[in-house]
Parts: C-alpha cells; sequence; structure tokens
C-alpha cells in the first residue's frame, strides 16, 4: 500500500535564517564580535551566591584564557571534559571554555553518588573533571586512573591553594595566556556537549549534541524579528535550574547570553532565598519546573516580596497539572506564564508562543507550539501513519536541533531517530486546532521525579546484582510532590528472607536521592513479553490495585 501523505505540523512563525555553520561559542557572542551592536560591558552573569558581577567581556576573556589554559593541561579538539559542579559562574565559563576549544563537556549532577559520576566519567572518557573541592572524595579512584581534576577554589578569592592534593586550581586556568592558544578549527557537526539521558528505553547513554544542533535550538527560540521566546538585553533571567540538564543549559544559559540579557545564577532552589534575589536584582524572567510552581503556588510569603518585575514565568521538564497552572497565573496575574516542551536528545521542542515578541492568545495546560524551522508529526504507536489534530499519538519531530546521536550506541540512535530523520520522543500528545500541543502519556518507560530522569533500567540492574534477588522491574508511582517516583517489583530467589528495607538500602546508597525506590513489592515472576520485554503496564495496572 501506498503511504498516503503525512499529517506535519509547523511553527505559526516563519522559518528564519539560521548561522548554525558557526560554532556555538561564535554565535552566541556574535552581538559582542566586531560587527555585532552588543555592549560589553554590560552584565552577562551575576553570582547569585556572592553578589560578584562578570561582563560580556569578563566571560569571553575568562572563556578563552580557561580554554588556554585547559589546553595547557592536553586537552584537545574532541577531548572529553566532564563538569561536576552545581550551577555557578565556573559552571558557565568551564562550559564555554571547553566548547570554544572544540572539546566536549559531559554534565553530570554533583549530587550523583561514586559509582554513578565514575560510570559516566568512564563511558564518555572524560580526560579532566571540572568541580569542587567539596566533591573530589568521590572522584579518587578516576585520578588514581590519570584523570586530571580541576578543583574551583570555595572560597573563590583568586589565590593558587596548594595542590599537594594532586588536583589543579582552577585559578590555574583563569590565569593561562589566552594569546598562547590559536583559533582552534571548529566543523558544526563536532560534538560540544554530552549530557547523559536513557531516552526512551535502557540505560543512560551520552548524548552528542553538536554545534550545529544546539546553535539551532537557540536561535529557533530567541532569534528573528518575532522570536519565539522573547529575550532582550533589559532582561535579568533567573537560574536555580540544573546546569548540567539541557532545560538549562540550552534554554537559559547560552539563551540568555545570545541577547544579551543578565543571567542571575543561584547553587540551589530555596523558595525564599530566590524570592528576595527577585527582589533583589528585579529580575524578570522566572523559569521553573512544576515542583517550584506547586511550592510558589502553596507559599504565603510570596505576598512578603515585591515580585513586581517579573513579565515572564515558564515551567518545563515534566507534566504540569492544569488545576496548578491555573492557580500560579492568577497569584501572578502580572506575568506571562508558558511552557516549554522539550528533551535531552532534541533540545526544544514547543514552547509557549505566548512567550513571541509579538505573543498569540495560548491555553493553560498546553505545553507550547512547535518550534520554528522544525517539523513535528504525531504518529499512531500501532501503523506508524501520521495523525491529524486532536488524535493523540507518538510525538516525532525532525530539524537541525536534533542530537547527532549517541555515544558508542548506533542501535539506540537508529530506535531513536529513524531513517527519514524522524526523533521519536516516547511522548503521547496531540495537536488541537491552534496548534497548541498537549502531552497526555508517556510511552517511554522513563520515570520522571520533579522533571529528574530515572531510568528503571538502571534500578533493574542495580537489583538483579543483589545475591537473593533473581529478578526485578522498576515502574513509575504517581506521587503528589515528585509527579512520579520508582517502585520496585522483585522476585526473591529460592528461600531468601530478604525484606523491603534490605531492598531498599541495598539500592538506595548506591544512586542520588531522586532514583531512590520508594516502595518493594514482592512477586512470583515479572510479567513479560515473549520477546524477553518488561510487561510495564501491568505492573502499573498492578500498582494502582495495590
Ligand atoms: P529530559 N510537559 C510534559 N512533559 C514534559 C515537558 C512538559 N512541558 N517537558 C519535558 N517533559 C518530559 O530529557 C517528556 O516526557 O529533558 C520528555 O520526553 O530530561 C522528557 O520530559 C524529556 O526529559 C526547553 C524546555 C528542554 C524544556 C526542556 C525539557 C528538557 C527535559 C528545553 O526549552
Amino acid at each position: 500500500e501506498e503511504p498516503s501523505h503525512d499529517f506535519i505540523f509547523r511553527s505559526k512563525l516563519p522559518d528564519i535564517f539560521i548561522p548554525n555553520h558557526l560554532p556555538l561559542t561564535d554565535y552566541v557572542f556574535h552581538k559582542f564580535s566586531a560587527d555585532g551592536d552588543g555592549d560589553s560591558s554590560t552584565t552577562c552573569i551575576i553570582d547569585g551566591a556572592t553578589g560578584r558581577i562578570l561582563t560580556y567581556a569578563d566571560v569571553q576573556i575568562n572563556m578563552q584564557r580557561i580554554a588556554a589554559g585547559i589546553h595547557l593541561f592536553g586537552i584537545r579538539h574532541g577531548d572529553v571534559v566532564m563538569l561536576l559542579l552545581p550551577n555557578s559562574p565556573e559552571f558557565a565559563l568551564s562550559f564555554l571554555a571547553v566548547a570554544y576549544l572544540g572539546a566536549v563537556s559531559t554534565t553530570a549532577n554533583p549530587f550523583y553518588t561514586q559509582p554513578e559520576i565514575a560510570k559516566q566519567a568512564k563511558a564518555s572518557a572524560a580526560k579532566m573533571i571540572i568541580t569542587k573541592k567539596c566533591l573530589v572524595d568521590k572522584l579518587t579512584t578516576l585520578k588514581n586512573d590519570g584523570v586530571l581534576i580541576v578543583c574551583v577554589d570555595d572560597d573563590g578569592d583568586g589565590v593558587v591553594s596548594s595542590t599537594d592534593d594532586g588536583c589543579v586550581s582552577f585559578t590555574e586556568l583563569t590565569q593561562a595566556d589566552e594569546t598562547e592558544l590559536p583559533k582552534p578549527e571548529i566543523s558544526p557537526d563536532d560534538t560540544v556537549a554530552m549530557p547523559y539521558s536513557s531516552g526512551t528505553t535502557g540505560l543512560p547513554k551520552g548524548v552528542m549534541i553538536t554545534h550545529k544542533g544546539l546553535v539551532t535550538s537557540i536561535a529557533q527560540k530567541v532569534d528573528g524579528e518575532n522570536p519565539n521566546l522573547h529575550f532582550t538585553a533589559n532582561d535579568v533571567i533567573l537560574c536555580f535550574l540544573p546546569m548540567f540538564h539541557i532545560y538549562a543549559l540550552d534554554a537559559l544559559m547560552l539563551s540568555a547570553m545570545r541577547t544579551g540579557a543578565a543571567l542571575l545564577i543561584v547553587p540551589r532552589f530555596e523558595l525564599n532565598l530566590v524570592m528576595e534575589l527577585i527582589q533583589r536584582y528585579k529580575v524578570t524572567v522566572v523559569p521553573v519546573a512544576p515542583p517550584v510552581v506547586l511550592a510558589l503556588v502553596k507559599s504565603p510569603d510570596t505576598e512578603r516580596y515585591d515580585l513586581s518585575s517579573v513579565r515572564m514565568m515558564l515551567s518545563g521538564a515534566a507534566t504540569l497539572k492544569k488545576e496548578l497552572e491555573d492557580a500560579v497565573r492568577l497569584k501572578f496575574p502580572n506575568a506571562i506564564f508558558g511552557q516549554g516542551y522539550g528533551m535531552t536528545e532534541s533540545g526544544t521542542v514547543a514552547k509557549s508562543l505566548a512567550f513571541a515578541k509579538n505573543p498569540f492568545k495560548t491555553k493553560s495546560g498546553a505545553c507550547g507550539t512547535v518550534i520554528r524551522n522544525a517539523e513535528m508529526k504525531v504518529v499512531d504507536t500501532i501503523t506508524g501513519s501520521s495523525l491529524p489534530r486532536n488524535k493523540s499519538g507518538e510525538i516525532c519531530v525532525r530539524g537541525d536541533q536534533l542530537m547527532k546521536g549517541y555515544l558508542n550506541d548506533p542501535e539506540a540512535t537508529a530506535r531513536t531517530i529513524d531513517k527519514d530523520g524522524w526523533l521519536h520522543t516516547g511522548d503521547i500528545g496531540f495537536v488541537d486546532d491552534d496548534d497548541e500541543i498537549f502531552i497526555v502519556d508517556r510511552l517511554k518507560e522513563l520515570i520522571k521525579f520533579k522533571g529528574y530522569q530515572v531510568a528503571p533500567a538502571e534500578l533493574e540492574a542495580l537489583l538483579i546484582s543483589h545475591p537473593s534477588i533473581d529478578d526485578a522491574a522498576v515502574v513509575a508511582m504517581k506521587d503528589e510532590v515528585a509527579d512520579e517516583v520508582p517502585v520496585a517489583f522483585v522476585v526473591r530467589s529460592e528461600g531468601s528472607q530478604l525484606t523491603e528495607d534490605d531492598v531498599k538500602s541495598y539500592v538506595n546508597k548506591q544512586v542520588v536521592h531522586y532514583k531512590r525506590i520508594k516502595m518493594v513489592l514482592f512477586i512470583e515472576a515479572i510479567p513479560k513479553a515473549v520477546s524477553g520485554k518488561i510487561l510495564r503496564k501491568d505492573l502499573r495496572a498492578k500498582l494502582e490495585t495495590e
């Protein structure tokens, strides 16, 4: 049978020219180059922890010096540097320096346990880890294996501290001579960022995001006559969302820098501190995730601060319940509220057109409209054929913003991006009559705890490594605060007296807090298809009857 034509959805905004032949840092700082109109003496970064300010000139010179410093320590084009840092100016500077050099940043959660860090560092073949003093204890084995450890001085006083712990001081990088480093050659298809994501199935994998991909993703949001996400040089953009994650890296940090806005970097989310910072720095843009929306809606303290400077609030990374969105809109009537939807592998897929320079009317509960210079379709999960408006199916997206693929995993890459270039998100949703996208379900096995990824396969591998566990499966259970939490079904080996607490303590000490198993259910056998695939739907159904 001949395939009929595809139903393809596009942005309401026209396509634009995207200079995605440029290396990422040339593109991001173009405004401040010889042919740009930016003023480099304006604020680029405000360190929320100390009040320190870095101008666009400071950031660019530091980027070049750190690049020269990293180069002196042997990092070359294509080499991988792990960033293991909380949100900080040093995170931003390190990321930019690695990109400038043509090397690759693999970003990791600084709260990861020692084995989680080791797994990612080894899989990505990181040659250098940039971190903080308080985290080096987790890196001893890697250091002994020859990985170079760079430490940001905790006191930040610019004094080179002793290196008798075998670590290089970050100050040694910032004091390098930028004129010693010739401008590196970079191709648009070179990988620049490599966060880890489990995608639609299996273990976390290195997501190879190229210069071209990231430039495209940023441009789709903030470039053009009528940008979809209208950031300007007058904006102060708050950043407490984790910078190791694509949402903050792409949609906040790099998008802010492209537009000449100021980025207020906050190491962690603490509601009252955040509200005080909004008041003090007259923050205009507040990017959030659903748990933060809940905290804002519930807080009696929002009245105690002057939050009137906020003109835009955007939520992303997980499902936001419509009642919650309605409540936050009521509480901040002067701010435009909307959602973004994306995936580590795909960059931003959708953004609310309420954020455009010339905004459109949008509906509560929608996660945006597909970004410009991209195509989207919704496919029937059984037949694979594309569906018209108002019909739910798997969301697929195509465009230059997509990842190049998973590191060393062509099979997983081929499962995710098909031969026609469509990335299959594993999300179920539909497009309504006004081009707005609604996510209704998730096809993939991924669990999202407050927007953080929990890969069932990772927990299952840990469970099965226990001598008294024959088989195991992990699925999501609904949770009021976290949205979803991981729950384990466990098959005990013959004669074993293993308890729920035994299982929890075995797994939970090996993983970061949001991957901890919340409940254990013992079962005779894990339901599986003939192919060996775990029938997760059956297990989730079982959970509901518990
Ligand atoms: P990952 N509503 C519902 N689910 C969402 C939403 C949303 N608004 N955003 C993300 N998700 C889920 O790789 C969805 O299941 O990246 C999606 O496949 O950690 C999965 O999270 C991807 O999880 C932006 C705005 C990126 C948001 C993002 C989110 C990145 C989350 C760029 O501009």
